[in-house]
């Protein structure tokens, strides 16, 4: 087994919200171990920067994930899913925290590594929340925040609403049966920056 310090992902599904029609779906099932994700686009890749990578799930050895850049913050290579007109959209996506101390983050309606939204989870020592931020021409405004504490070793299921200028987050544990028409968002945001633009999985 590798050493985990890291996030993964498992699968994600993105929707069109007007349409209710899938654009993209992934669970890495077809890929190789060691592999770069064939179905993921590199939008920008600093010299030097070690790929991301298929990888066997923490907790089941049959099932591949995808394991973010070991530089895959925001300094590192940047895989993106989607089209630069992407606007509303439902994405849907498994995450895993291997161990404490590390965040998970989903940008969307990226332009370039200095104009995006971001979704993350913070850690502990960083708060312990899930923010919004906007980042436009390289400087951070957050947009909002809510408490959350994500013990790690737990697979989580998150779904974002993205519908013109509103963000809404939704998450419960991935085994949870309970449907996400009845969870209460856990995150709401306003912010009319950036109307479209492709999604990105960032771990650091
Ligand atoms: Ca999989």
């Amino acid at each position: 087994m590798r050493a985990w310090g890291l996030s993964v992902v498992l699968l994600m599904v993105v929707l069109a919200v007007a349409e209710g029609r899938i654009l993209f779906q992934d669970d890495f099932e077809g890929e190789t171990i060691g592999a770069e994700p064939s179905k993921w686009m590199v939008v920008d890749d600093p010299p030097g920067d070690p790929p991301g990578e298929i990888a066997e799930d923490p907790e089941d050895s049959r099932n591949k994930v995808l394991l973010a850049s070991l530089r895959g913050d925001r300094n590192g290579r940047v895989y993106v899913v989607g089209e630069a007109d992407w606007a509303d959209l439902v994405v849907q996506f498994d995450w895993y925290l291997a161990v404490e101390g590390v965040q998970h983050g989903t940008v969307f309606r990226y332009q370039d590594r200095n104009n995006h939204y971001l979704i993350d989870r913070r850690s502990p020592a960083a708060g312990d929340a899930m923010d919004f931020w906007r980042r436009q021409n390289g400087g951070w405004t957050n947009v909002g925040r809510a408490p959350m504490t994500v013990p790690p070793q737990v697979w989580y299921t998150t779904m974002l609403i993205l519908r013109g200028d509103t963000f809404i987050a939704k998450m419960k544990e991935r085994d949870d049966p309970t449907s996400f028409k009845e969870l209460d968002p856990i995150l709401e945001a306003q912010d009319g920056a950036f109307a479209s633009g492709v999604l990105w999985h960032l771990r650091r």
